[in-house]
Formats: structure tokens, C-alpha cells, sequence
């Protein structure tokens, strides 16, 4: 038989040889004392020094979490799944599994990241925390959120994210630099800007120039 606090002496379960339980329902986050009785045939033996049960908080747990990339707006959607009650949440993350120095905090189970390089992969860990931030739960595993868009090449000929030309070589010197920078030479002349149209002279001669985008460039 069990006493739980203020309660009434409960009989418990024998669940096997030595051991008995009983499921206790409590509201509050507090200690409780506990009394142990042993009956048998009518005859109850009490027991001395029994404990008191401390319930030192509710269980609070990250028990899921998920990644969802948005590809044009360079961010990722996470969700999550929680146990207990839970007022906040800090979300960690960054480039390096083992230092998530970025960190930001939500008061839903969601959260938007802004992922600074699109082309590395990021860790996310999501904590409880109370009201000051300070974490009072477990935390989600940490998950890989791996590259959402794979690194420009420059030299392939399709101008992508981060490169203001592709001329589809590596050369430099041709309006269209190694590492895909437009690259503009000044005009000799007074009066002529760097952007031309596609026929221009300079004291009669042709300049060479280079269509990028839907303007023309001096190339030299
Ligand atoms: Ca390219
Ligand atoms: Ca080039």
C-alpha cells in the first residue's frame, strides 16, 4: 500500500517479485512525502524512513524536428514536435556541427533561417528555454541541413547566383574576367561611356565590344 502526500494509502500493482508500482497523478512541481505500508492477511506493517519523492519539473523534450528549404529565398523552414509545456525556444545553428554559433529565438514551433552561404551545409538544434533564455528541457538531435544550392561555376557559360557574366571560358581580358566579374576598360576618349552601342568608333576605329546582358561593353 502507497500514500502519496496528503493522500489515502493506495494498493499497488505487483509487478514482479519485490516490486510493486502505482501510477501517481500530481499537479504541482513539488515534494511529496511517500509511506509505505505492507499488508498481508489482515495484519499492516508500516515501514520507517521511508523517502520523500521530489518531482523537480515536467518533462520538457524536443521530439522532432525538420527542415524544409525555400531555394529561392536562400532559407530553410524548420519545424518541430515538443512534450511539456514549453514558452520558448532557442534555435541554434551554423556551419560547424560541433560550434552553432548562430542562434535565434521563437516563441511558435517553427522558425525561417537565413542561410548566409546556400552552397554549405548547416546544422539546427532546437532547446526549451524560459522566459531569460536559459535552456530548461532537452533538446532536439542536432539535424544536417545539407546544400540547397549547389556552387556557381564559373566558365560554364550560365551566368548563376553570385556571378555578374559567363562568357563560357576562363580567360581573363575579354570583358568577362576568371572569376566572372565584368571586367570594363575605361574609354580613350573623351566623351564615350564604358557602356557603348554595338558600333562605336574612336578616332575611326571600330571599338571591340561585348554583349552582356542587353548592353555592349568596351572589351579594349
Ligand atoms: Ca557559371
Ligand atoms: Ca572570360
Amino acid at each position: 500500500m502507497l500514500k502519496f502526500g496528503d493522500g489515502e494509502f493506495v494498493p499497488t500493482t505487483r509487478q514482479s517479485a519485490g516490486v510493486f508500482t502505482k501510477e501517481v497523478t500530481f499537479d504541482e512541481i513539488a515534494t511529496y512525502p511517500i509511506d509505505v505500508k505492507l499488508a498481508v492477511n489482515q495484519n499492516s506493517f508500516s515501514f520507517e524512513d521511508v523517502e520523500t519523492i521530489k518531482i523537480i519539473d515536467e518533462l520538457r523534450k524536443i521530439t522532432s524536428l525538420t527542415a524544409t528549404p525555400n531555394i529561392e529565398r536562400n532559407t530553410v523552414n524548420l519545424k518541430w514536435t515538443y512534450i511539456g509545456k514549453v514558452d520558448y525556444f532557442r534555435i541554434k545553428y551554423g556551419t560547424s556541427q560541433t560550434d552553432l554559433r548562430l542562434g535565434i529565438t521563437s516563441s511558435k514551433p517553427e522558425a525561417t533561417l537565413l542561410l548566409a552561404d546556400p552552397t554549405v551545409a548547416y546544422y539546427a538544434q532546437v532547446f526549451p528555454v524560459d522566459e531569460q533564455g536559459v535552456i530548461n528541457g532537452e533538446a532536439s538531435d542536432i539535424i544536417t541541413i545539407l546544400p540547397i544550392k549547389k556552387p556557381a561555376i564559373c566558365g560554364n557559360g550560365i551566368v548563376e547566383e553570385g556571378e555578374a557574366c559567363d562568357d563560357n571560358n576562363l580567360r581573363p581580358e575579354d570583358g568577362c574576367s576568371t572569376k566572372c566579374e565584368i571586367e570594363i576598360k575605361k574609354p580613350e576618349h573623351n566623351g564615350a561611356e564604358a557602356v557603348v552601342e554595338p558600333t562605336c568608333y574612336t578616332d575611326g576605329i571600330p571599338l571591340s565590344s561585348m554583349k552582356i546582358g542587353e548592353r555592349y561593353y568596351i572589351t579594349r
